[in-house]
Protein backbone atom coordinates (compact mmCIF):
# COMPACT_ATOMS: atom_id res chain seq x y z
CA UNK A 1 0.00 0.00 0.00
CA UNK A 2 1.30 3.89 -0.57
CA UNK A 3 1.67 5.25 1.96
CA UNK A 4 1.51 9.02 2.47
CA UNK A 5 3.48 11.30 4.25
CA UNK A 6 2.73 14.02 5.89
CA UNK A 7 5.82 16.26 5.86
CA UNK A 8 4.78 20.41 6.74
CA UNK A 9 7.18 22.09 4.32
CA UNK A 10 6.58 20.16 1.38
CA UNK A 11 2.28 21.07 1.59
CA UNK A 12 1.35 24.50 2.45
CA UNK A 13 -0.11 23.66 6.22
CA UNK A 14 -2.79 25.55 7.64
CA UNK A 15 -1.11 28.10 9.99
CA UNK A 16 -2.58 27.13 13.40
CA UNK A 17 -2.05 23.40 12.44
CA UNK A 18 1.65 24.02 12.47
CA UNK A 19 3.15 23.73 15.97
CA UNK A 20 1.48 20.25 17.13
CA UNK A 21 2.54 18.43 13.87
CA UNK A 22 6.42 19.64 14.10
CA UNK A 23 6.13 18.69 17.60
CA UNK A 24 4.75 15.31 16.67
CA UNK A 25 6.91 14.49 14.29
CA UNK A 26 10.90 13.40 15.67
CA UNK A 27 13.17 14.69 13.29
CA UNK A 28 13.92 11.24 11.36
CA UNK A 29 10.42 11.30 10.53
CA UNK A 30 10.56 15.10 8.81
CA UNK A 31 12.73 13.09 5.88
CA UNK A 32 11.14 10.46 3.68
CA UNK A 33 12.97 6.98 3.77
CA UNK A 34 14.26 5.94 0.96
CA UNK A 35 11.79 3.87 -0.28
CA UNK A 36 9.57 7.26 -0.01
CA UNK A 37 12.23 9.39 -1.84
CA UNK A 38 12.30 6.62 -4.39
CA UNK A 39 8.51 7.05 -4.96
CA UNK A 40 8.99 11.11 -5.30
CA UNK A 41 11.79 9.66 -7.95
CA UNK A 42 9.17 7.24 -9.47
CA UNK A 43 6.34 9.43 -9.84
CA UNK A 44 8.56 12.31 -11.32
CA UNK A 45 10.16 10.13 -13.53
CA UNK A 46 6.48 8.88 -15.26
CA UNK A 47 5.50 12.42 -15.05
CA UNK A 48 8.65 13.37 -17.09
CA UNK A 49 8.13 10.83 -19.82
CA UNK A 50 4.42 11.79 -20.23
CA UNK A 51 5.84 15.36 -20.76
CA UNK A 52 3.81 16.81 -23.80
CA UNK A 53 5.62 19.51 -24.68
CA UNK A 54 8.55 21.94 -23.15
CA UNK A 55 6.35 23.51 -20.72
CA UNK A 56 4.90 20.50 -19.05
CA UNK A 57 8.31 19.64 -18.64
CA UNK A 58 9.52 22.84 -17.33
CA UNK A 59 7.10 22.83 -14.76
CA UNK A 60 7.78 19.32 -13.31
CA UNK A 61 11.36 20.93 -13.05
CA UNK A 62 10.37 23.57 -11.06
CA UNK A 63 8.71 21.79 -8.93
CA UNK A 64 10.86 19.08 -8.23
CA UNK A 65 14.58 20.86 -8.50
CA UNK A 66 13.22 24.33 -8.82
CA UNK A 67 14.34 26.79 -5.83
CA UNK A 68 11.40 26.35 -4.37
CA UNK A 69 10.91 22.74 -5.25
CA UNK A 70 10.46 19.17 -3.37
CA UNK A 71 14.27 17.99 -3.85
CA UNK A 72 15.53 21.90 -2.84
CA UNK A 73 13.28 22.12 0.27
CA UNK A 74 14.11 18.62 1.49
CA UNK A 75 17.96 19.97 1.18
CA UNK A 76 16.93 23.26 3.20
CA UNK A 77 15.89 20.70 5.76
CA UNK A 78 19.26 19.06 6.06
CA UNK A 79 20.08 20.58 9.00
CA UNK A 80 17.28 19.63 10.87
CA UNK A 81 18.85 16.44 10.94
CA UNK A 82 20.98 14.77 13.44
CA UNK A 83 24.84 14.85 12.26
CA UNK A 84 25.17 11.77 11.37
CA UNK A 85 22.85 11.10 9.56
CA UNK A 86 22.91 14.22 7.26
CA UNK A 87 25.58 12.75 4.55
CA UNK A 88 23.46 9.64 3.64
CA UNK A 89 20.40 12.12 3.56
CA UNK A 90 21.85 14.69 1.69
CA UNK A 91 23.62 12.37 -0.88
CA UNK A 92 20.13 10.62 -1.50
CA UNK A 93 18.57 13.56 -2.50
CA UNK A 94 21.52 14.82 -4.81
CA UNK A 95 21.50 11.32 -6.26
CA UNK A 96 17.58 11.68 -6.69
CA UNK A 97 18.11 15.38 -7.81
CA UNK A 98 20.60 14.27 -10.77
CA UNK A 99 18.39 11.36 -11.70
CA UNK A 100 15.65 14.12 -12.51
CA UNK A 101 17.95 16.11 -14.28
CA UNK A 102 19.16 13.80 -16.46
CA UNK A 103 15.66 12.60 -16.89
CA UNK A 104 14.54 15.62 -18.09
CA UNK A 105 17.61 16.70 -20.18
CA UNK A 106 16.21 13.48 -22.19
CA UNK A 107 13.22 14.08 -22.25
CA UNK A 108 13.75 17.65 -23.26
CA UNK A 109 15.87 16.81 -26.24
CA UNK A 110 13.16 14.16 -27.48
CA UNK A 111 10.71 17.07 -27.03
CA UNK A 112 12.59 19.11 -29.57
CA UNK A 113 13.59 16.85 -31.75
CA UNK A 114 9.60 16.64 -32.28
CA UNK A 115 9.45 19.97 -32.60
CA UNK A 116 11.86 19.98 -35.68
CA UNK A 117 9.91 16.87 -37.48
CA UNK A 118 6.84 19.00 -36.74
CA UNK A 119 8.35 21.82 -38.38
CA UNK A 120 9.82 20.11 -40.81
CA UNK A 121 6.82 17.92 -41.82
CA UNK A 122 4.74 21.36 -42.30
CA UNK A 123 7.52 22.85 -44.38
CA UNK A 124 7.86 20.07 -46.77
CA UNK A 125 7.43 20.32 -49.73
CA UNK A 126 5.86 17.36 -52.25
CA UNK A 127 8.65 17.60 -55.18
CA UNK A 128 5.79 15.37 -57.04
CA UNK A 129 3.27 18.15 -57.46
CA UNK A 130 2.60 18.86 -61.18
CA UNK A 131 4.52 22.63 -61.40
CA UNK A 132 2.81 25.50 -61.64
CA UNK A 133 2.68 27.01 -65.80
CA UNK A 134 4.97 30.03 -65.25
CA UNK A 135 5.11 32.89 -67.17
CA UNK A 136 7.30 32.10 -70.19
CA UNK A 137 9.59 35.28 -71.52
CA UNK A 138 9.94 36.05 -75.16
CA UNK A 139 12.15 38.04 -77.33
CA UNK A 140 10.38 41.26 -78.59
CA UNK A 141 9.76 41.50 -82.61
CA UNK A 142 12.31 44.22 -82.80
CA UNK A 143 15.29 42.19 -81.63
CA UNK A 144 14.41 38.89 -83.35
CA UNK A 145 14.62 40.62 -86.81
CA UNK A 146 18.17 42.41 -85.12
CA UNK A 147 19.39 38.78 -84.40
CA UNK A 148 18.37 37.35 -87.63
CA UNK A 149 20.22 40.21 -89.55
CA UNK A 150 23.34 39.76 -87.26
CA UNK A 151 23.42 36.43 -87.61
CA UNK A 152 23.31 36.25 -91.68
CA UNK A 153 26.25 39.27 -91.58
CA UNK A 154 27.98 37.26 -88.97
CA UNK A 155 27.53 34.34 -91.24
CA UNK A 156 29.46 35.77 -94.53
CA UNK A 157 32.16 37.34 -92.26
CA UNK A 158 31.17 40.76 -91.39
CA UNK A 159 32.25 41.73 -87.20
CA UNK A 160 28.97 43.78 -85.15
CA UNK A 161 30.31 46.79 -84.08
CA UNK A 162 28.26 48.83 -81.72
CA UNK A 163 28.93 52.65 -80.24
CA UNK A 164 28.16 55.74 -78.07
CA UNK A 165 24.55 56.86 -78.86
CA UNK A 166 25.58 60.26 -77.55
CA UNK A 167 27.55 61.74 -80.31
CA UNK A 168 29.93 64.99 -81.45
CA UNK A 169 28.68 66.58 -84.18
CA UNK A 170 31.82 66.05 -86.37
CA UNK A 171 30.89 62.16 -86.05
CA UNK A 172 27.36 62.39 -87.08
CA UNK A 173 27.43 64.78 -89.51
CA UNK A 174 30.68 66.37 -90.68
CA UNK A 175 32.71 63.36 -90.94
CA UNK A 176 29.88 61.67 -93.40
CA UNK A 177 30.18 64.68 -95.73
CA UNK A 178 27.58 66.32 -94.19
CA UNK A 179 28.70 69.91 -94.17
CA UNK A 180 27.31 72.64 -91.32
CA UNK A 181 24.20 74.43 -93.30
CA UNK A 182 22.94 71.09 -94.47
CA UNK A 183 19.31 70.82 -93.81
CA UNK A 184 19.72 67.00 -91.99
CA UNK A 185 21.35 69.32 -89.45
CA UNK A 186 19.06 71.38 -89.00
CA UNK A 187 17.47 71.60 -84.94
CA UNK A 188 13.77 70.32 -86.02
CA UNK A 189 15.36 66.78 -86.71
CA UNK A 190 18.02 66.52 -84.12
CA UNK A 191 18.12 66.37 -80.31
CA UNK A 192 20.89 68.57 -79.24
CA UNK A 193 22.54 68.93 -76.06
CA UNK A 194 24.85 71.91 -76.89
CA UNK A 195 26.21 73.01 -80.48
CA UNK A 196 28.14 70.46 -80.32
CA UNK A 197 26.99 67.40 -78.78
CA UNK A 198 23.69 65.27 -79.73
CA UNK A 199 21.69 62.59 -79.46
CA UNK A 200 23.21 60.32 -82.88
CA UNK A 201 19.97 60.44 -85.53
CA UNK A 202 22.13 57.05 -87.10
CA UNK A 203 24.55 54.39 -86.47
CA UNK A 204 27.26 55.89 -89.36
CA UNK A 205 29.09 57.79 -86.27
CA UNK A 206 30.30 53.91 -85.71
CA UNK A 207 31.82 53.28 -89.15
CA UNK A 208 33.55 56.46 -89.27
CA UNK A 209 35.24 55.20 -85.77
CA UNK A 210 35.85 52.00 -87.21
CA UNK A 211 37.66 53.98 -89.88
CA UNK A 212 39.43 56.44 -87.98
CA UNK A 213 40.77 53.58 -85.59
CA UNK A 214 41.64 51.02 -87.81
CA UNK A 215 42.82 49.84 -91.86
CA UNK A 216 40.91 47.85 -94.44
CA UNK A 217 40.06 45.57 -95.06
CA UNK A 218 36.63 46.44 -93.26
CA UNK A 219 33.58 44.33 -93.20
CA UNK A 220 31.39 45.07 -90.18
CA UNK A 221 27.44 46.11 -89.56
CA UNK A 222 26.68 48.49 -86.63
CA UNK A 223 23.34 48.20 -84.96
CA UNK A 224 22.04 50.33 -82.24
CA UNK A 225 19.01 52.97 -81.17
CA UNK A 226 18.96 56.18 -82.53
CA UNK A 227 17.11 59.67 -82.00
CA UNK A 228 15.11 62.22 -84.76
CA UNK A 229 12.70 64.79 -84.12
CA UNK A 230 9.34 63.04 -84.97
CA UNK A 231 6.05 63.55 -83.59
CA UNK A 232 5.06 59.43 -82.56
CA UNK A 233 3.18 58.40 -85.28
CA UNK A 234 2.36 54.66 -87.34
CA UNK A 235 5.95 55.03 -89.26
CA UNK A 236 7.82 57.35 -87.16
CA UNK A 237 9.60 57.30 -83.70
CA UNK A 238 11.52 59.27 -81.78
CA UNK A 239 13.72 56.16 -80.61
CA UNK A 240 14.13 54.18 -83.78
CA UNK A 241 16.89 51.32 -84.47
CA UNK A 242 19.17 51.09 -87.63
CA UNK A 243 21.67 48.74 -88.60
CA UNK A 244 24.70 49.95 -91.44
CA UNK A 245 26.67 47.91 -93.17
CA UNK A 246 30.07 48.80 -94.45
CA UNK A 247 33.05 47.09 -96.30
CA UNK A 248 35.88 48.66 -97.83
CA UNK A 249 38.64 46.78 -99.40
CA UNK A 250 40.54 47.04 -102.64
CA UNK A 251 38.83 46.57 -105.63
CA UNK A 252 34.89 46.81 -104.39
CA UNK A 253 32.44 47.51 -106.83
CA UNK A 254 28.71 48.26 -106.95
CA UNK A 255 28.20 44.03 -108.37
CA UNK A 256 29.52 43.79 -104.18
CA UNK A 257 27.06 45.91 -102.87
CA UNK A 258 24.00 44.40 -105.01
CA UNK A 259 25.09 40.62 -104.11
CA UNK A 260 25.45 41.58 -101.05
CA UNK A 261 21.16 43.20 -100.43
CA UNK A 262 19.90 41.10 -102.55
CA UNK A 263 21.05 37.67 -100.59
CA UNK A 264 21.09 39.56 -97.16
CA UNK A 265 16.85 40.11 -98.22
CA UNK A 266 16.78 36.86 -99.34
CA UNK A 267 17.17 35.01 -96.52
CA UNK A 268 15.79 37.37 -94.45
CA UNK A 269 12.90 37.19 -95.63
CA UNK A 270 13.43 33.54 -96.74
CA UNK A 271 12.48 33.70 -100.21
CA UNK A 272 15.10 32.49 -102.78
CA UNK A 273 13.26 33.52 -105.33
CA UNK A 274 12.84 36.98 -104.43
CA UNK A 275 12.43 40.26 -106.63
CA UNK A 276 15.13 42.69 -105.64
CA UNK A 277 15.31 46.69 -107.66
CA UNK A 278 18.15 49.83 -107.21
CA UNK A 279 16.54 53.03 -107.92
CA UNK A 280 18.45 55.52 -108.65
CA UNK A 281 18.55 57.84 -105.45
CA UNK A 282 21.30 60.18 -103.30
CA UNK A 283 22.86 60.39 -100.02
CA UNK A 284 25.70 63.02 -99.24
CA UNK A 285 27.66 60.21 -98.11
CA UNK A 286 27.80 57.91 -100.56
CA UNK A 287 28.14 57.66 -104.50
CA UNK A 288 26.30 57.00 -106.43
CA UNK A 289 23.63 56.03 -103.86
CA UNK A 290 20.22 53.45 -104.53
CA UNK A 291 17.08 53.24 -102.86
CA UNK A 292 16.37 49.39 -102.05
CA UNK A 293 13.08 47.97 -103.07
CA UNK A 294 11.75 44.03 -102.63
CA UNK A 295 9.10 42.54 -103.80
CA UNK A 296 6.37 42.94 -101.86
CA UNK A 297 6.21 40.03 -99.25
CA UNK A 298 1.98 39.51 -98.84
CA UNK A 299 1.50 40.21 -102.61
CA UNK A 300 4.07 38.91 -103.82
CA UNK A 301 4.14 41.55 -106.55
CA UNK A 302 0.42 42.02 -107.39
CA UNK A 303 -0.27 44.71 -105.18
CA UNK A 304 -1.96 45.14 -101.75
CA UNK A 305 -2.58 47.70 -98.85
CA UNK A 306 0.46 46.76 -97.33
CA UNK A 307 2.93 47.59 -100.65
CA UNK A 308 -0.06 50.70 -101.73
CA UNK A 309 -0.48 48.49 -104.72
CA UNK A 310 2.43 49.40 -106.06
CA UNK A 311 3.71 45.23 -105.64
CA UNK A 312 7.17 46.98 -103.96
CA UNK A 313 8.00 47.67 -100.81
CA UNK A 314 11.30 50.27 -99.82
CA UNK A 315 13.57 48.47 -97.36
CA UNK A 316 16.96 50.06 -97.81
CA UNK A 317 19.01 52.36 -98.51
CA UNK A 318 22.39 51.95 -100.23
CA UNK A 319 25.77 53.41 -102.25
CA UNK A 320 29.19 53.72 -103.01
CA UNK A 321 31.24 55.12 -99.82
CA UNK A 322 31.23 58.78 -100.63
CA UNK A 323 35.33 59.56 -101.72
CA UNK A 324 35.20 62.22 -99.19
CA UNK A 325 33.94 59.97 -96.42
CA UNK A 326 36.80 57.98 -97.11
CA UNK A 327 39.51 60.53 -97.23
CA UNK A 328 37.86 62.48 -93.99
CA UNK A 329 38.64 59.22 -91.91
CA UNK A 330 42.24 58.80 -93.16
CA UNK A 331 41.34 56.18 -96.27
CA UNK A 332 43.15 56.70 -99.50
CA UNK A 333 40.02 56.49 -102.31
CA UNK A 334 43.03 56.37 -104.91
CA UNK A 335 43.75 52.81 -103.58
CA UNK A 336 40.46 51.41 -101.40
CA UNK A 337 36.89 51.73 -102.69
CA UNK A 338 33.96 50.52 -100.40
CA UNK A 339 29.89 50.21 -100.28
CA UNK A 340 27.17 50.96 -97.58
CA UNK A 341 24.11 50.37 -97.02
CA UNK A 342 21.40 51.21 -94.25
CA UNK A 343 18.22 49.69 -92.74
CA UNK A 344 15.93 50.64 -90.33
CA UNK A 345 14.82 46.59 -88.31
CA UNK A 346 11.73 48.26 -86.71
CA UNK A 347 10.18 48.86 -89.92
CA UNK A 348 11.19 45.64 -90.95
CA UNK A 349 9.62 43.60 -88.50
CA UNK A 350 6.22 45.82 -89.26
CA UNK A 351 6.59 44.04 -92.75
CA UNK A 352 7.60 40.58 -91.63
CA UNK A 353 5.30 40.04 -88.29
CA UNK A 354 1.98 42.21 -90.23
CA UNK A 355 2.24 44.55 -87.70
CA UNK A 356 0.47 48.33 -89.05
CA UNK A 357 2.10 50.63 -86.41
CA UNK A 358 5.46 51.29 -84.85
CA UNK A 359 4.18 52.39 -81.62
CA UNK A 360 2.73 48.94 -80.34
CA UNK A 361 6.54 47.90 -80.26
CA UNK A 362 6.66 50.62 -77.22
CA UNK A 363 3.79 49.62 -75.55
CA UNK A 364 5.27 46.65 -73.90
CA UNK A 365 1.55 45.34 -74.11
CA UNK A 366 2.03 41.59 -72.71
CA UNK A 367 -0.90 40.61 -74.72
CA UNK A 368 0.28 41.90 -77.92
CA UNK A 369 4.35 40.91 -77.56
CA UNK A 370 2.62 37.28 -76.73
CA UNK A 371 2.19 36.66 -80.41
CA UNK A 372 5.95 36.58 -80.85
CA UNK A 373 7.07 33.73 -78.82
C1 LIG B 1 29.68 55.65 -93.73
C2 LIG B 1 29.49 55.76 -95.10
C3 LIG B 1 28.24 55.51 -95.67
C4 LIG B 1 24.93 54.32 -94.71
C5 LIG B 1 23.74 54.39 -95.54
C6 LIG B 1 21.58 54.59 -96.05
C7 LIG B 1 22.13 54.54 -97.30
C8 LIG B 1 20.16 54.72 -95.77
C9 LIG B 1 18.46 54.79 -94.10
C10 LIG B 1 17.73 53.47 -94.24
C11 LIG B 1 16.53 53.50 -93.35
C12 LIG B 1 18.43 55.22 -92.65
O1 LIG B 1 17.08 53.84 -90.91
S1 LIG B 1 16.92 54.59 -92.07
O2 LIG B 1 16.02 55.66 -92.08
N1 LIG B 1 19.84 54.68 -94.52
O3 LIG B 1 19.32 54.85 -96.63
N2 LIG B 1 22.51 54.51 -95.11
S2 LIG B 1 23.81 54.40 -97.21
O4 LIG B 1 25.95 54.89 -95.45
C13 LIG B 1 27.19 55.15 -94.85
C14 LIG B 1 27.35 55.00 -93.47
C15 LIG B 1 28.62 55.26 -92.91
C16 LIG B 1 31.07 55.94 -93.13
Amino acid sequence: MKRTLLLPWLKKPHKRALPDIQSALSPVRFYPFMSDLADIIDSTLQAINAAENMAALDEIRVRQIGKKGQLTGLLRGLGKLPPEERPAAGAGINKARKTLEDAIATRRKILESSVLDEKLNADAIDVTLPGRNGEVGGLHPVTMVLQRMENFFKSVGYDVIEGPEIEDDYHNFEALNLPEHHPARAMHDTFYFNPNLLLRTHTSPVQVRTMESGTPPIRIICPGRCYRIDPPDPSHLPMFHQVEGLVIDHGVCFADLKGTVIQFLRVMFENQSLKVRFRPSYFPFTEPSAEVDMQCVKCLGEGCRICGQSGWLEVMGSGMVHPKVLEFSGIDPERYTGFAFGMGPDRLALLRYGVDDLRHFLDNDLNFLAQFR
